[in-house]
């Protein structure tokens, strides 16, 4: 198949999701044509079956707001038509469904019809997209695709409940390419970060206020009270600073290494003994899941779609949210008793298991195929 794929080229999960998703099919044979502003994060090479085709936005002076939606659209009508596409995947409903519907009408000019896929990831729907400014557009930019899938099954039920929603919503979880990571990072170099007797705690996020990154601080000074420990945060963005702040005030900031933007996660999680997600909000949570390859416990809320993730007892601990106290009581019972946290850890390696990408892949390919299908019918009638 010659799929065209859609979505962020930035370091949020439905980027690494589309990319290795991407990456995955063209090892299977398919043509993988990725439309983007950028090239993804993840996408470090190019082979024969990947192509990549950037939107470039000219600025104009008389546009307050540069029209994104505008030329995606029209390079999707480019490309699906010079490439002969048989099916677009779009990750992310805002603005990358709309765009892709709008190129769907255009190419109907020409008489191609092409199935459009929209996987939904979270904040397109719980904090973007269900806004009154955009939830008519992305109610039907929804119900308009042929394919929708959510990452979760609260994400799904989530969707159903604030939208109008007319059309099936598969379940197709996020995945990890599980033999990759536990052959590639078996010795892991721990004394580059920490002292032999210090438990290293991990947390990787774009340190947005839903990620509530000063309770990473807060449980971790509250470990750090009882153990020696050091807290490894990776990724940048807005709530770094009150972080940093907040570091200070309780006299951990030195304990503290803020790597910013890496593309050196696995290595870190390689030796990581603990992995912190206090997040408000979250639909699947692939920090957690990219966590537990590498066989490291996660204390976590119980928000969202995480405990379809992290289990409870098993894999790790949840709380609810902001109960710094009961995160920081289960990250010392596992952290204090070496044999329980090695169980955990083989515990959280073995449930990652089920999320590999060769359990989740032909989820995907069977919904193109179903989506062709879908397409030849509408062109007959
Ligand atoms: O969490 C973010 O800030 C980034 C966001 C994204 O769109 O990349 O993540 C969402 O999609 C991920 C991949 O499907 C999920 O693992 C995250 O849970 C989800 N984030 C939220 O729901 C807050």
């Amino acid at each position: 198949m010659k799929i065209a794929i859609v979505c962020y080229p930035t370091y949020g999960g439905s980027g690494i999701i589309a990319t290795e998703l991407g990456i995955e099919l063209a090892n299977r044979g398919h043509e993988i044509h990725f439309i983007t502003y950028k090239q993804p994060v993840r996408l470090a090479y190019l082979s024969r079956n990947i192509h990549y085709h950037q939107v470039i936005i000219q600025e104009y002076p008389l546009f307050h707001y540069q029209p994104y939606e505008l030329a995606l659209s029209s390079k999707l009508a480019n490309t699906i038509k010079s490439y002969d596409i048989d099916v677009l995947h779009v990750h992310y409903a805002i603005p990358h469904a709309y765009a892709g519907l709008m190129a769907q009408q255009m190419l109907l000019e020409d008489n191609i019809r092409i199935p459009m896929v929209t996987t939904l990831h979270g904040t397109d729907i719980t904090l973007v997209g269900s806004h009154p400014f955009y939830k008519p557009a992305v109610n039907y930019s929804i119900n308009k695709s042929d394919i929708v899938t959510a990452v979760s099954r609260d994400l799904r039920k989530n969707t159903l409940d604030i939208f109008d929603i007319k059309n099936e919503i598969y379940h197709v979880p996020n995945f990890v390419k599980v033999d990759k990571v536990q052959n590639d990072y078996k010795d892991c170099d721990r004394e580059l970060m920490a002292e032999p007797e210090e438990k290293i705690i991990t947390h990787v996020s774009n340190l947005r206020e839903v990620k509530r990154i000063p309770d990473v601080i807060k449980v971790f000074a509250k470990i750090n009270r009882k153990i020696r420990s050091r807290l490894i945060i990776i990724g940048d963005g807005p709530e770094r600073e009150k972080a940093t702040q907040l570091a200070y005030e309780l006299d951990i900031r030195k304990n503290i290494l803020f790597l910013g933007k890496s593309d050196e996660i696995d290595k870190v999680l390689c030796f990581s003994d603990l992995f912190l997600l206090p997040s408000e909000k979250e639909s699947f949570g692939l920090s957690a899941l990219e966590a537990m390859v590498h066989g490291v416990p996660v204390i976590s809320t119980n928000t969202g779609g995480l405990p379809e993730v992290n289990k409870q007892g098993y894999s790790g601990f949840m709380s609810d949210v902001g109960d710094v106290d009961d995160m920081a009581n289960n990250a010392l019972y596992l952290l204090k008793n070496e044999e329980l946290l090695d169980k955990f850890k083989e515990q959280a390696r073995n449930l990652a298991k089920t999320y590999d990408l060769d359990q989740i892949i032909p989820d995907y390919i069977k919904l193109y195929e179903k989506a062709l299908v879908m397409n030849e019918q509408k062109l007959i009638s």
